[in-house]
């Protein structure tokens, strides 16, 4: 058995899209059996989305699905159903994500799961947790933004473009799977203590929340303080905060540091010619030694946070000032001498082909059957014992005969099943 942390772990990988296999495809890459379970003939739907190569799995799959094996099986004829009922009872772990009800339609509800291995533990995302009133509702990335109130508090609060916006990061989908990945780890270690599998559930709207928890501190602070201290709205535009609702603060500091993006040379035509710099309380002096401004350090209207707040974005234009000149590799070289957080906006393009990421394994080349290979991202957790290497996404049904083999099928059971398509 591999030395992997997970190995010796097996698991149904009843998921498609992005949330359960972002899930699934983590717990792989630490040395989890992962068999992904998709519909004869067509599989996971992200198989042909967004294609770049012609009757080539497309990168949102092989993106998504690194590591682990592949088994067709129509789950809706008795046949699937019952090499579906075998693999549950050999695996320790069973991951989905089909819309509201459509495991109890297949029929393997909770208690039948159950019923063939009472170890079994249960891993689900939906949009909304059982029991809510929207829990009918099928949902994908954007809509769990606008669930979790994500969308409600990104972006301007003024101008033509100032409704509530989405974030391209994956909050709704790769981070409810993240979510579920402790999830399933935590019961995991339950049933070493207990003996007995559970139910776990993340809801996309309740992992976007729980990403937000400091939006929701400001709606508390603001019921009882009536305004934001630290929102660039304070304290000009107070009637920002008049409708008592937390508003889009665009770039600035979640927290006690103000922060703003600021522009470099070159903004004008490259669209992330910027760098994020924070007004760290406790580094007001190194700032002002790298602007060359050490009048600022005990004016009163600068040496303090409720001084600087007033006229913070004056204090933003000037840095700009002092950086228009330079590219923000530059500017950040000058900053990161004076300690200050910043960094340059990167772009897709520019990491991609990021030195420290290819070499810590962040960015990585797979080789691939069809393919050829593909450019994928590898683990972002890191660890001292060992390395996770990431292999390929199956073809369709690529490991669709060893399965049933390994299950106990015959070699004229898996043709019948291939010949009346149950696989
Ligand atoms: N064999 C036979 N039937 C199968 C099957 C298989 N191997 N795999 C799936 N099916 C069937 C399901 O049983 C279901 O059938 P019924 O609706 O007739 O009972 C059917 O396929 C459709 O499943 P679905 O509702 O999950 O698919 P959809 O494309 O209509 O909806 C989505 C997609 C993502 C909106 C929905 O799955 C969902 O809300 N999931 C939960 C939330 C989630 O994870 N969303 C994020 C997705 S990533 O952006």
């Amino acid at each position: 058995m591999s030395d992997k942390p997970l190995a010796g772990i097996k698991i149904i990988d009843f998921t498609h899209v992005q949330a359960g296999p972002a899930c699934t495809q983590m717990l792989a890459w630490f040395g989890a059996d992962v068999i992904k379970v998709e519909r004869p003939g067509s599989g996971d739907v992200t198989r042909g989305q967004l294609r770049d190569m012609p009757d080539a799995d497309a990168l949102y799959f092989t993106m998504l699905n690194s590591n682990k094996r592949g088994l067709t099986l129509d789950t809706k004829q008795a046949a699937g159903k019952e090499v579906l009922e075998r693999l549950i009872k050999e695996s320790d772990v069973m991951v989905e994500n089909f819309g509201p009800g459509a495991l109890d339609r297949m029929g393997f509800t909770w208690e039948h799961i159950q019923s063939l291995n009472p170890g079994m533990i249960l891993a689900s995302v939906k949009g909304f947790s059982d029991g809510h009133h929207y829990e009918d509702l099928k949902v994908y990335e954007n809509v769990a933004q606008c669930a979790g109130g994500a969308a409600s508090t990104t972006g301007y609060w003024k101008g033509e473009n100032s409704g509530p916006t989405i974030s391209s990061a994956a909050l709704g989908d790769s981070n409810t799977g993240m979510h579920l990945a402790i999830g399933i780890l935590t019961a995991y270690i339950g049933k070493q203590k207990t003996g007995k599998g559970q139910k776990v559930a993340v809801s996309m709207q309740d992992a976007v929340l729980n990403l937000c928890r400091v939006k929701m501190r400001d709606q508390l602070r603001l019921d009882k303080v009536g305004y934001l201290e630290e929102y660039p709205q304070y304290p000009h535009e107070m009637e920002a905060f008049a409708d008592g609702v937390v508003p889009r603060g665009a770039n600035a500091g979640g927290g006690g540091q103000p922060g703003w993006i600021l522009k470099c040379k070159g903004w004008e035509t490259d669209p992330n010619a910027y760098i994020y710099f924070t007004v760290q309380g406790h580094a007001w002096g190194p700032i002002c030694d790298a602007l060359g401004k050490p009048e600022w350090k005990d004016d009163p209207a600068y040496n303090t946070p409720r001084g600087r707040q007033p006229h913070i974005m004056d204090i933003f234009a000037t840095i700009e000032d002092f950086i228009k000149d330079k590219t923000k590799f530059e500017a950040v070289d000058i900053f990161r001498k004076f300690d200050i957080p910043c960094a340059p906006v990167q772009s897709m393009k520019e990491l991609l082909h990021d030195k420290s990421l290819i070499a810590s394994g962040t960015i990585v080349e797979v080789p691939h059957k069809v393919r050829g290979s593909y450019t994928t991202l590898g683990s972002p957790i890191k660890y001292s014992g060992f390395k996770p290497e990431i292999t390929a996404s199956p073809i369709l049904g690529e490991h669709t005969d060893a399965v049933l083999a390994e299950l106990g099928y015959n070699a004229a059971d898996i043709a019948a099943m291939h010949a009346s398509k149950a696989v």
